[in-house]
């Protein structure tokens, strides 16, 4: 397998070397120069524009429930960090190679029309970006808006490479629903004590299922349900009476997550960048790679409480996995007059369906699409 996909790699890049006196013909030049008179004319479309972005892959030392290791990040940050444009933008991606691993960044969603090679998944639109190497992915975003996000997309990489794509709508084009007072990404993925570099490969040399994680995370973040994890918890901070836009990303490996905030109402609005008709649910369920929109309410008044948010899987296979749970605060701002303290607070606690709820799953699944 190796030597084959190192083979076609290079027959790719010998490839790449065609096309250049095709750019250099007077038809050509004609072509382009009337397409450039024909757009000057036509009164001004709402045009995209071209966003520039800068992937440096490097190694950053990170500590989850008292381990610390060195992961490969994107800048050094973890989760990775957010590309935001609109619909219609060009985005381009330098992604420069730091580290001894093979990379490429798949961006799961994106539609890529007429931009295949950009797309990500190594060995199949592209030979792998090796050490000290870049390439720019370039694409157009086209019909799509909402929330999607990138990954690594080699081995197991995407286990700590990986961040949001908000896609706002086009300029002067509203949501299909209030605007929101703030927007706040809330991504789900997975924590591994053993490298998972380490993980896949020994799962793929024995045939049999990898190692479980060690933990969920929540923006990268276990919570306090964990060991040594109280100070390493997601919170959102939030003002009464106000409507936030929580863009809700399964980064975990392979695992469908159900979500809950507790004493709170949640409203789907758009799943994998797609508006949908507006539900209301106490618990979601989110697959690994989907992205949904939800719009949280806060209650009016400030609660003199403080909220957790979970996650936890939903399994109905063989084998074992990680059954343990993410845990997020959901905070409200106190009022100026008031000097309790937040730990006394009562903490109210969500209820998540069983684990292998299916007819949760299946009432659930078919409101989404
Ligand atoms: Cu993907």
């Amino acid at each position: 397998m190796n030597t084959h996909s190192r083979s076609s790699c290079s027959f790719l890049r010998e490839k790449s070397k065609m096309g250049a006196s095709v750019l250099q013909s007077p038809a050509f030049l004609v072509v382009v120069l009337t397409a450039f008179i024909t757009l000057s004319i036509l009164p001004q479309p709402v045009f995209g524009i071209t966003r520039h972005y800068k992937f440096d892959i490097k190694l950053q030392n990170v500590t989850r429930l008292c381990h610390t290791k060195s992961i490969v990040s994107v800048n050094g940050q973890f989760p990775g960090p957010r590309i935001v444009a609109r619909e219609g933008d060009q985005l381009l991606i330098k992604v420069v190679n730091h580290v001894q691993n093979n990379i490429s960044i798949h961006w799961h969603g994106i539609r890529q029309l007429r931009s295949g090679w950009a797309d990500g998944p190594a060995y199949i639109t592209q030979c792998p970006i090796q050490t000290g190497q870049s390439y720019v992915y370039n694409f157009t975003i086209v019909g799509q808006r909402g929330t999607l996000w990138w990954h690594a997309h080699i081995s197991w990489l995407r286990s700590t490479l990986y961040g949001p794509i908000i896609i706002l709508p086009k300029r002067g084009v509203p949501y299909p629903f209030a605007k929101p007072y703030k927007e706040v990404p809330v991504i789900f993925g997975e924590w591994f004590n053993a490298d998972p570099e380490a993980v896949i490969s020994q799962a793929l040399q024995t045939g049999g299922g990898p190692n479980v994680s060690d933990a969920y995370t929540i923006n990268g973040l276990p919570g306090p349900l964990y060991n040594c994890s109280a100070e390493d918890t997601f919170k959102l901070k939030v003002k009464p009476g106000k409507t936030y836009l929580l863009r809700l990303i399964n980064a975990a490996l392979n695992d469908e997550l159900f979500f809950s905030i507790a004493n709170h109402t949640l409203q789907i609005v758009d799943v994998d960048a797609i508006y949908v008709k507006p539900f209301e649910t106490q618990t979601l369920l989110i697959t690994p790679g989907q992205t949904t929109n939800v719009l949280l309410k806060t209650k009016s008044q400030y609660p003199s409480a403080t909220f957790l948010m979970t996650a936890r899987p939903f399994v109905t296979g063989q084998g074992t996995f990680d059954n343990s749970t993410v845990a997020g605060i959901l905070e409200y701002e106190k009022p100026p007059n008031n000097v309790g303290s937040i730990k006394k607070l009562p903490l109210f606690k969500p209820t998540l369906p069983p684990l292998n709820d299916t007819s949760f799953a299946a009432n659930f699944i078919p409101k989404t699409s």
